[in-house]
């Protein structure tokens, strides 16, 4: 029987389930190397932690792994229901909260090493009644490829910009949509659709890399913005998106609608916030997002090699 640690948490709805160590050997290197290591060899980890029987199409994984970058003290995989991401803005949150309540990590700053490269976070300090659970994000460079890129969906034409936060999005303000939890099933088919029509039309992130991200947009009450998130295995982000979030504000910098340290709270489909705001360094933009993460389970995942289903279906 295997035992693999777990920790979960969710960081506005949308859970990460932290490992804390590999199970097998990823050969050091860059975390971008560990990846593909893992990615090749032992992908029926993911399949195993994410996927039925033990999981859900919502879960979003995260395994540390030794940074090689040595300014950093964790390196960090994400996953989910079909693949790895990039980054991943709720899961960097998530996965800060799950090792203070570890007692792995103080108040202050925490430098991961991720695939796409090194992320900053800051553990807030606790409020006197409970754990630290707020958590600031220095993401990676964020960039709007290509603006104004018109797709037809169901006899619509809409459009979007191309922009990365750490992952692909194509972003989309036009379709009309009512952006609310009631509206879920109508949004995942609309934004699925969407996918699928770029990849028809050709239409990638830089180097001809997937946009594997569909963001709807709509007005807010209590934020600056509401979104919707579609994620590459068809669920939706319960969160506001942390890469996405980056990813818009990239696009609001370059329309001249944000200003560098302004605070822009972009508000889920299901309500959660996230405050973000951006910074010019060497003429790039660097977002950072601020949201709070609450540990929720621990325990370990069992693999009884006899169960035809135990790494995952
Ligand atoms: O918060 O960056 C994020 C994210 C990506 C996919 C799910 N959440």
């Amino acid at each position: 029987m295997q035992r693999i640690p777990f920790l979960d948490s969710h960081t506005g709805g949308e859970p990460t389930r932290l490992l804390q160590s590999c199970p097998f050997e990823l050969g050091g290197g860059s975390v971008a190397e560990q990846l593909n290591v893992l990615r090749t060899r032992y992908d029926y980890l993911r399949r195993m932690a994410i996927n039925e029987p033990r999981g859900s199409d919502v879960l979003v994984g995260a395994l540390l792994v030794p940074p090689a970058d040595p300014t950093c003290q964790f390196g960090v995989i994400f996953f989910n229901n079909v693949g790895y991401l990039g980054m991943c803005g709720h899961g960097t949150i998530g996965v800060v909260v799950s090792l203070a309540y570890l007692g792995r990590v103080q108040p202050g700053l925490v430098r991961l090493e991720t695939p796409v490269g090194v992320v900053e976070a800051r553990l807030h300090p606790a409020s006197p009644a409970g754990h630290p659970n707020r958590v600031s994000v220095r993401n990676v460079p964020a960039y709007r490829y290509r603006s104004n890129v018109a797709v037809e969906v169901d006899d619509q034409i809409v459009h979007g910009d191309v922009a990365w936060g750490g992952n692909w999005f194509f972003l989309v303000h036009d379709h009309g949509l009512d952006v609310s939890p009631q509206n879920i099933e109508r949004l995942t088919d609309f934004a699925w659709k969407v996918r699928q029509r770029l990849a028809e039309q050709g239409i990638t992130g830089q180097a001809g890399a997937e946009i594997d991200h569909v963001e709807l947009f709509a007005p807010a009450e209590q934020a600056d913005s509401r979104n919707f998130v579609l994620c590459p295995g068809r669920a939706y982000d319960r969160s506001p998106c942390g890469t996405g979030t980056s990813a818009a504000l990239a696009c609001l910098y370059v329309e001249g609608k944000l200003s560098p340290g302004q605070v822009w709270r972009q508000q889920s489909v299901i309500g959660s916030i996230f405050e973000g705001q951006i910074e010019i360094v060497e003429g790039q933009i660097v977002p950072t997002i601020t949201g709070e993460a609450w540990v929720m389970a621990e325990g370990n995942l069992l693999v009884d090699e006899r169960d035809p289903f135990g790494w995952g279906i």
